[in-house]
């Protein structure tokens, strides 16, 4: 097949679920076409399958505010007309849901059908898709797109309580890449973090509220009044120097280390110990299956599809948002005791393993199959 796939180009959750789609999907043979404004942060690998085409929104001083969305449109129907694609697969409905519908009406002139299909992600439902601003358009570009998933059960019920859908949502969960996932904790890197075999923690996130990464502080300054611990807080965004104050009022910043954004994530997963995510919201939580693919056990708030991922007393456990206290004390539970916190570390990468990219990739492959099937049916 031949697939466009649209994201933000940038380290949040749905560029790197799309990412990872299109370079898995390269792999097994079909040919991609990334079309965003950027090269996708994660898009490092160079794969004779593999296109990127930018988008480049031309300004001009009476734009307050430069019309991305029609330059995408623009840039999707050149690249559906040129280089032949049979789908279209867009990440987060806002704008890309209603930018590929455009595109998908231009080509109709031009006697070309092409389907898309619309991947729900989070905030593009639970927090800015049902704000008005945004409401009547999301809730028509998800209506009229060909195909519609959401990354969690609990997604796809919200969509259906906000918006007035008549379109089918396939529950498509997130996935992870278990070899690269599966490294060797690199000793010398531990050391350095944890010279006294003190405990690791670790969050990472773009630090914006919906995070809610001043309680992974407190949790922690928690934690460490009984465990000997340090915390790797990784990630950038608008709540971080808000949580390196917290540290310091704590008395803790001489325990945390800010690592800012990072690559190799799974080199700083692989030696850690406990993850924490006490987010507001959370459609999936990419982050946390990272986590467990790399055996860390992870405490969680129990919102949104958290508890479809991390399952209480197992692999983590799962707390109400904003209890720091009940967080912080399952973390000391688990991280107390040696064996305890092996157990939770094997049951942890046992469930990693469910959301392996090679059970999940073929249920993308096959709907898209089936949108284009259903498409050319209807024609
Ligand atoms: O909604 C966001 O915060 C943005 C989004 C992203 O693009 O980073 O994250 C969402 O999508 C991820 C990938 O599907 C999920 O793992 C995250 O749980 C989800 N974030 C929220 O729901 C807050």
């Amino acid at each position: 097949m031949k697939i466009g796939i649209v994201c933000y180009p940038t380290f949040g959750g749905s560029g790197v679920v799309a990412t990872e789609l299109g370079k898995a999907l390269a792999d097994r043979g079909h040919q991609v076409h990334f079309v965003t404004y950027n090269q996708p942060a994660r898009l490092d690998l160079f794969s004779e399958n593999l296109f990127y085409h930018e988008v480049s929104v031309s300004n001009y001083p009476l734009f307050d505010f430069p019309p991305y969305e029609l330059a995408l449109a623009s840039r999707l129907v050149d690249v559906v007309r040129f280089e032949k694609l049979d789908v279209l697969h867009v990440h987060y409905a806002i704008p890309h849901a209603s930018a590929a519908f455009m595109a998908k009406q231009i080509l109709a002139t031009y006697g070309i059908d092409i389907p898309f299909v619309t991947t729900l992600h989070g905030t593009d439902i639970t927090l800015v898709g049902k704000d008005r601003t945004y409401n009547p358009v999301v809730t028509f570009s998800i209506n009229k797109s060909d195909g519609v998933t959401a990354v969690s059960e609990h997604l796809r019920k919200d969509t259906y309580d906000f918006f007035d859908i008549q379109n089918e949502i396939k529950v498509i969960p997130n996935f992870i890449d278990l070899n690269r996932f599966s490294l060797k904790p690199k000793d010398h890197f531990r050391k350095a973090i944890a010279p006294n075999g003190e405990k690791i923690l670790v969050h990472t996130s773009n630090f914006r509220k919906v995070k809610r990464t001043e309680d992974v502080v407190k949790i922690f300054a928690e934690v460490v009044k009984e465990v000997p611990a340090r915390l790797l807080m990784v990630g950038d965004g608008g709540e971080r120097s808000g949580c390196e104050q917290l540290a310091r009022d704590l008395g803790v910043a001489d325990q945390i280390r800010f690592l800012g954004k990072q690559d190799a994530i799974e080199e700083i997963l692989s030696v850690s110990d406990l993850f924490l995510m006490p987010s507001q919201s959370e459609s999936f939580g990419l982050a946390a299956l990272e986590a467990m693919a790399c055996k860390v056990p992870v405490i969680s708030s129990n919102t949104g599809g958290l508890p479809e991922l991390n399952v209480d007393g197992e692999t983590g456990f799962l707390k109400d948002v904003g209890d720091v206290k009940g967080m912080a004390e399952a973390a000391i539970h688990i991280l107390q005791d040696d064996d305890r916190l092996n157990t939770f570390k094997e049951n942890a990468l046992a469930r990693a393993k469910v959301f392996d990219l090679q059970n999940i990739l073929p249920e993308y492959e096959n709907y898209y199959m089936q949108v284009i099937e259903r498409s050319k049916a209807g024609k």
